[in-house]
């Protein structure tokens, strides 16, 4: 059979030939669907408020990854499982020895997570899948919907470590050896939920990786756009910071004898918030977390561990957030009289997605008639990693308010609908060619 198209250029005859598909088969998802396997997987780690709380490798990961597995295999994929955890559903093209198109996304989530944030592109693959089926289209290259372990970073830091060893930027025993707060290892959190897989993570070719994921932002919402078509995503970096002062009682100390780690903390938090606002508009800033030790309200705090986050799409900002941050830590610990600890975490550095692949994605949401416009992805995704070892980019739909990592989180069934639907056609976009 002669190779539908010669080169991964011709975007405009490859949309032709899928507009000739949708006009014979309509290229769509079915919106229902994708939106009711949403709200069964919304199910498992359901919280009062609305929204969803499922750990990476609890038990009720391994709930929906089982269920999502079943779903794989009635979708007649065959499924393989990484050293990882990662988990992978394959659906075969006409020639299996290419290299497949890829898409994914997470299924874990924050502790007041929501319904969307990941499981959202996780879902958006398995139904490209079930419409790829209910077409009775054959792409020339396998497809492949994924699950990366341990995205969010939060009950395992850092973030994106099973995409990140998949891309080679982590070793396999860095990422096992992640710990929680109750110092459980991801290896063995794999092992007791029996999604320790057999096979290697990462070193095999993919021919294009595609995520679609809800914003977690206010812009396509507040400008009524449907699509953001992803051509970057902004560089990060994770510090945790521990300040050692003195432990002494909170009566009888006088306040110029005092060693307060707790004060040392709050300076930083001012400072960070400054840096962020020192680097405004597109820059980030938070301080998510402070562990008091020992947290008793007559004693002055004598070590306090907290978590520094930055982010910026321009490396050199980035680096010069992280040279002001350094140098005020140090000062605020002189002036206190404190020891500190101040250790990198996580660090990687503003990804620019591949052209073909952003142009993929907005020529879809063209021949889907949706409105769409190119977006900087604020927060971190797989596909950021893997737009290291393959062409990548990500579809975004927007999210009610722009609230994400919130159990309030929310999204409207057109939207998901509309995401999948890009997300289909900028695959089988690369799926036809050769
Ligand atoms: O932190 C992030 O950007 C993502 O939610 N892991
Ligand atoms: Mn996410
Ligand atoms: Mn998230």
């Amino acid at each position: 059979m002669q190779p539908l198209l010669s080169s991964p250029f011709d975007a405009p005859s490859k949309f032709a030939i899928i507009a000739a598909m949708s006009e014979s088969k309509k290229l769509r998802v079915n919106g229902e669907r994708i939106w009711d396997t949403l709200m069964q997987m919304a199910k498992i780690g359901a919280t009062e408020k609305g929204g969803c709380c499922r750990l990476a490798l609890t038990d009720l990961d391994k709930e929906a990854r089982d269920l999502y597995v079943k779903w794989c295999k009635e979708a007649g994929c065959s499924i393989r499982i990484d050293k990882i955890g990662n988990v992978f559903a394959r659906r075969d093209g006409e020639d299996n020895s290419l290299p497949p198109v890829m898409t994914g996304s997470h299924i874990d989530t924050q502790p007041t997570g929501g319904r969307f944030d990941g499981v959202y592109g996780v879902m958006a693959g398995l139904e490209v899948i079930r419409a790829l089926n209910d077409l009775n289209i054959k792409t020339k290259h396998p497809i492949e919907t994924s699950i990366w372990t341990n995205e969010e970073g939060s009950r395992f830091a850092p973030a994106m470590v099973a995409s990140g060893v998949f891309a080679g930027v982590y070793e396999l025993d860095y990422g096992l050896s992640r710990e929680d707060a109750d110092g459980k290892t991801m290896g063995q959190e794999l092992e007791r939920i029996g999604y320790a897989g057999p096979d290697n993570v990462g070193g095999r070719p993919v021919h294009a990786f595609f995520e679609v994921h809800i914003e977690q932002g206010p812009i396509l919402e507040e400008e009524e756009t449907t699509i953001g078509v992803v051509t970057d995503g902004q560089g990060q970096r994770w510090y945790e910071l521990t300040f050692s002062g003195v432990e002494s009682h909170a009566g009888p100390t006088p306040m110029n004898r005092r060693k307060d780690a707790l004060l040392g903390t709050a300076r930083v938090i001012e400072l960070v918030n400054k840096i962020g606002l020192d680097n405004a508009p597109v820059a980030c800033a938070t301080v998510g977390m402070v562990n008091v030790h020992p947290n008793s309200r007559n004693v002055i705090p004598g070590k306090v561990f907290s978590t520094l986050d930055f982010r910026h799409p321009k490396d050199d900002v980035l680096a010069g957030m992280d040279k002001a941050m350094r140098e005020g830590v140090d000062a605020i610990a002189k002036e206190l009289g404190l020891t500190y600890e101040l250790e990198q975490i996580f660090y990687y550095a503003p990804i620019p997605f591949d052209e073909g692949c952003v142009s993929a994605v907005r020529e879809a949401s063209i021949e889907c008639g949706y409105s769409h416009r190119d977006i900087v992805a604020g927060a971190g995704h797989d596909a950021c990693y893997l737009s290291k070892v393959a062409p990548a980019s990500m579809v975004f739909v927007p999210c009610v308010d722009g609230i994400s990592h919130n159990e309030v989180e929310d999204a409207k069934p057109e939207w998901i609908t509309a995401g999948a639907n890009v997300l289909m056609g900028a695959m089988v976009s690369r799926a036809i060619a050769v």
